[in-house]
């Protein structure tokens, strides 16, 4: 039954059905916090666009795709895409625990993770179509990336992954780091936590999950207050499957 449930649309992984994507864990991080009840409903690559038209969704300008996941079907009926304006919709539909997205640490972060991720793409993009998706993903993604970036995801790797990548990258999990230890406490507002640190916390369960434990040690050995965010946040990462 979903009636009083938000709907949360979410990518699969194949094997064990479960959150992989940075995007969606900031949406179920922010459902898991706040006991927000929802279900889960799972779209491959190929049906996020037929899908969300025909909840009568607008595309949207300056994002990788006019459609894209996470979206969420709030109680009230109306569906609506993207983390941001999602976040908003979660904080007005259960304003306590609050994920007080009007600090500014909140821009700051989401500036750091995107950088993060820029910097390292050529590691974290190959890794999904040969990992984690289901066939009926593959190649969509393999051919909307290979567009986006100029080459095939296989190259991509080749050319611009492995050790430059996490050295370009270095600097940036410093920031957060730096970011960290400004107050004490283990989220990014000390003791209190708030949206940025689901964004963050989104980013490097999304490194754990294409690239696994091994580069999670090397994040957390370089900054070992990432680890204490992720630990503090493990509670809200539990639910990824339903
Ligand atoms: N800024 C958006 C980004 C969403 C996004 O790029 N989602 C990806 C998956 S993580 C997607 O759905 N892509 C759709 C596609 O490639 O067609 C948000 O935060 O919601």
């Amino acid at each position: 039954m979903t009636d009083n449930k938000v709907i949360l649309y979410d990518l699969p992984s194949k094997g064990r059905r479960a959150c992989w994507s940075l995007n969606p864990w900031k949406t179920r991080l922010a459902l898991n916090f706040k006991g927000i009840p929802y279900e889960t409903q799972w779209v491959e690559y190929p049906e996020i666009a037929p899908l969300f038209k025909s909840f009568g969704l607008a595309p949207q300008e300056g994002e990788i795709t006019p459609y894209t996941i996470p979206a969420v079907r709030t109680p009230d009926g109306k569906h609506i895409m993207n983390s941001v304006p999602i976040a908003q919709a979660l904080e007005t539909l259960k304003p306590e625990p609050s994920l007080h997205l009007n600090d500014p640490v909140l821009e700051r972060i989401n500036g750091l993770t995107g950088e993060t991720l820029m910097a390292l793409v050529a590691v974290v993009l190959p890794p999904i179509p040969r990992d984690i998706l289901n066939d009926a993903s593959v190649p969509y993604f393999e051919e909307t990336r290979a567009k986006v970036f100029g080459s095939p995801l296989a190259e991509l790797e080749k050319t611009k992954g492995g050790e430059p990548a996490w050295e370009a990258a270095r600097p940036l999990f410093a920031k957060a780091g730096e970011e960290l230890r400004k107050v004490p406490g283990p989220f990014f507002l000390g003791e209190t936590v708030s949206y940025a640190d689901f964004v963050y916390v989104g980013l490097i369960e999304f490194i754990r999950r294409t690239k696994g434990i091994e580069d999670y040690n090397r994040i957390v050995g370089w900054e070992k207050e990432i680890g204490v965010l992720y630990d503090a946040c493990a509670k809200w990462l539990a639910r990824d499957d339903h």
